[in-house]
Formats: C-alpha cells, structure tokens, sequence
C-alpha cells in the first residue's frame, strides 16, 4: 500500500473510531475511551488533525480523579457492550471520581506527557501554548499521583492489575496471577462480551478473566485506593511502566520549561526512578530488563517485549549493546524486504502463542515504542526497520489490534485506533525521529 492511500485509510478508520470528543481504540470490542490509547491516537492526530489530537487528551484529563489518576477507561454514554461495564466498576460511589463521567478505577501506562508535547511540537503556536497550558496541572497531578501512591518502597512505581500493564495477558502475570486465591463464593456473576465480539482463541481465557475481576473486586472494595497497599494481593514493578514514566517526566520536564515553570522536580523523579530500573530490573542472566514481582520479592523472569521499552528511559550504556542483541537474535524476525517484527514473546520461547492476545503477537504500540527507545539510544537504523515492519504488517492484511509475527495474519480487532494512528505518525512529515 502506498503511503498516501496508508494514511487515507488510518484517518477513516479514526473517523469511523471517532465518539465525538475521544476515540474508542475499536468499533465493536472496546467501546469506550482508554487511556494509554488515546494518548497514541493524539501522536497520530498531531501531524494530521490536530484538532482532534488536542481535544483526546483533554477530554481524558477531565475524567481525572482529585487523586490524580487518570482512569484507564471513561465510559461513553452509549449503549454498554462491554464488560466491566461502569455499574461493576462503580466509580461514581468513590469520593473522589468524577461526577459527570464514569470510569474505571485503575490507571495504564503514563504515556501521555510525550503525547502533550508531540501534540505542541505540531503546533508550537499560540493555540499550541494554550493546550500545553490547560494539560500542564493535570499531567503534573497525575504524575504526582503515580509517585505519591504507586511508589510504595523506593523509586519504582507499582501496578496493580495485569490491566494497568497495557499487557494484560502477557504470561509475565502468570505466576503472580497464578499465586492469587481463588475468587471467593458467592461473588457477582459475570458475562463476557470480548469472546462474542472477538474470536475466543485471541483472547485471555476465563479462568484469567476470573482473576481479573477478584482483583477488580479487591481494589474497588477500598476505592481503588488501598490503605495499606502491602497487603494488595497483585503488585507488580513493570518495566515498561516505569520506562514509559521516566520518559514521560523527562517530556513533563520539558514542558513546565516551555511554559516558564520549574522542571526539575520531574526531572530528578525521572533519573531516580531510571537509576532503579537498572538497578532492579536488569537481568544479567536474560541479558534485558524484566518485572519485579513485589509479592514475592523476586524479578519475573519471562523476557518480553516490553522489556525492550527499557530503551526509552535510556539504560546505562555499558547494558545497551546486550539489549540489542537479545533483541536482534532472540525477538526479531522478518517482514516484508526491509522491515523487521516484533513478537510479545519469542517464538522461540515455550509461552510463546501466535494468535493470543499479549502471548506472542506484534503489537504495533509496542514495536512503536521501542523503536522510539532505539531512536533514544541511537540505533536508528534498527529503529526505521521496525517501523518498516509496521508500516509491511498493515499494508499486507490491514489494521488490526494485533499480528501473528511469523505469517502476518490479523488477530483482534480489525480497524484498530492505535494501529491507524501509529502508521499516521510513521508515514507523517512530521516525524523528527
Ligand atoms: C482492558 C483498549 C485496551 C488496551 C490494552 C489491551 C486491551 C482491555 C481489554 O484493550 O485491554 O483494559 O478489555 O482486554 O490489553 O492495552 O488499552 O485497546
């Protein structure tokens, strides 16, 4: 597919996304606004409709809780195909949601201050400074929030839920997960909607579905704020959580500087916590960085992709040259003539599932992201062959939530937001590296 038709094709599937003042991240599976995908479709807007891109955040930013968090869904008002639905997560009892929205009460990855500043980088105007300014306290309370709340001993911050990991299924939850009790009797039944509206075989099974709402149940019997977090059954310290925080307060310093305010309390947050990351998370063994189970008080050693988005945080870089070699030889594979996959767990890895959601699959989001950490570390000739990949994945079988790496097959959602977004930003004059 040539770039110009690509990027006809990604603003139709945005369109058809579009809900009015958000995009859902697909037509029929999610229905609603999600957080860490709204910040990508925003990258992809910046260039293109930047309208679009400065009405998502803000829109987001306003179903913020006075805590801070930002939910990692904002339900629509339409109809509700979807579970958890709002009445399970029942925000509106928590003091300190949102009145006028309903919303989950979790957070996802903190990509959305490099989503504030790409959006002023399109337009570093006036109306530009305005959208800096407005998204400026609400990006700085959300942050606070994740080290106030979520940095429960040191510097790294915590999850916890599989679905605040962005990776829900990844089998780096399997042990964690698997170490939970079983969902007590007489708990609320519960229909799933995704193995309707996807096929059952590309999605997490019931038993982790179980897991998930004995969680979900948990966190919401203490508001989603637990009062004594070491007791919560799930913490977990993501790598690509706090790699995409130390990127994001790097970019949330930038932008308190552009605005004339004082940057360096992001800026040391950031070097702490990246200073912890190598610290903690490194596995010399695996040669990449890994999660920490808290629980357990033990690195969870199952290498996946999101332990390559270590790179955006810019890993000390006596580590960098074993990172690209596991990458390279353990992950990589072929696509097209020049581009090259990413697959959420090595094919060669016995977890790995070609068609499962988080078990094997490309992401686009995800091989997006650490391309972007090449980019950081300086690889950017590796970087331009993964976004070749992407751009191959797409132009082959369209755009889809997820790919089989090894045959490029579509798996989820077809006409996927962050998928159309990504490839907009990839095609899109505006990309800087
Ligand atoms: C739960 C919307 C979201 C993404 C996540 C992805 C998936 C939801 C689900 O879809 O999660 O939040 O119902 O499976 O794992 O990364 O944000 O696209």
């Amino acid at each position: 597919m040539d770039r110009e038709r690509m990027k006809r094709e990604a603003l139709a599937v945005l369109e058809g996304n579009w809900l009015g003042r958000s995009t859902k991240p697909a037509p029929h599976l999610y229905p609603h606004q999600w957080s860490w995908d709204s910040a990508f479709i925003a990258i992809g807007h910046a260039g293109v409709r930047w309208d679009r891109a400065a009405v998502e955040l803000l829109t987001l930013f306003e179903a913020q809780w006075t805590s801070g968090l930002v939910p990692h869904i904002v339900f629509d008002d339409g109809p509700y195909d979807y579970w958890p639905s709002p009445d399970f997560w029942n925000s509106q009892a928590c003091a300190g949601a949102p009145a006028a929205v309903a919303t989950s009460g979790i957070c996802q990855p903190p990509i959305h201050a490099m989503a504030a500043r790409r959006v002023f980088e399109a337009r570093p105007d006036s109306e530009g400074r305005s959208f800096l300014s407005s998204i400026f306290e609400p990006m700085t309370a959300w942050h606070d929030y994740l080290h106030r709340e979520r940095a429960i001993d040191g510097a790294l911050v915590e999850i916890w839920h599989p679905w605040e990991s962005g990776m829900d299924n990844s089998p780096a939850w399997d042990a964690p997960l698997a170490a939970l009790g079983p969902r007590p009797e007489g708990s609320a039944q519960y229909v799933r909607v995704d193995t309707e509206v996807a096929n059952p075989s590309d999605r997490p099974s019931d038993e982790d579905y179980d897991r998930y709402a004995f969680l979900l149940e948990r966190l919401r019997g203490e508001n989603y704020a637990p009062a004594i977090p070491a007791d919560h059954p799930f913490r977990v310290r993501d790598v690509l959580f706090n790699s995409l925080l130390v990127a994001a307060d790097r970019d949330l310093a930038w932008i308190a500087e552009q605005l004339g305010a004082d940057g360096s309390v992001a800026r040391e947050r950031a070097d702490a916590v990246a200073f912890e990351i190598d610290r903690v998370l490194w596995s010399e063994e695996l040669g990449m960085h890994v999660s920490y189970d808290v629980v357990v008080e033990r690195q969870i050693p199952q290498p996946i992709a999101g332990g390559f988005v270590a790179l955006l945080a810019r890993p000390s870089s006596n580590l960098v040259p074993q990172i690209l070699d596991v990458l390279e030889r353990e992950f990589l594979v072929r696509a097209g003539t020049s581009g090259l996959v990413l697959p959420t767990v090595s094919v060669s890895d016995p977890a790995f599932d070609p068609g499962r959601y988080w078990r094997g699959p490309a992401w686009i989001q995800i091989t997006w992201l650490v391309a972007a950490g090449l980019d950081a570390v300086g690889s950017d000739v590796l970087a331009e062959r993964l976004r070749d990949g992407i751009i191959s994945l797409i132009s082959d079988a369209g755009f889809w939530e997820y790919f089989d790496p090894v045959t490029g097959e579509g798996h989820g959602s077809d006409r996927f937001s962050w998928t159309a977004a990504l490839s907009l930003d990839i095609v899109s004059p505006l990309r800087t590296g």
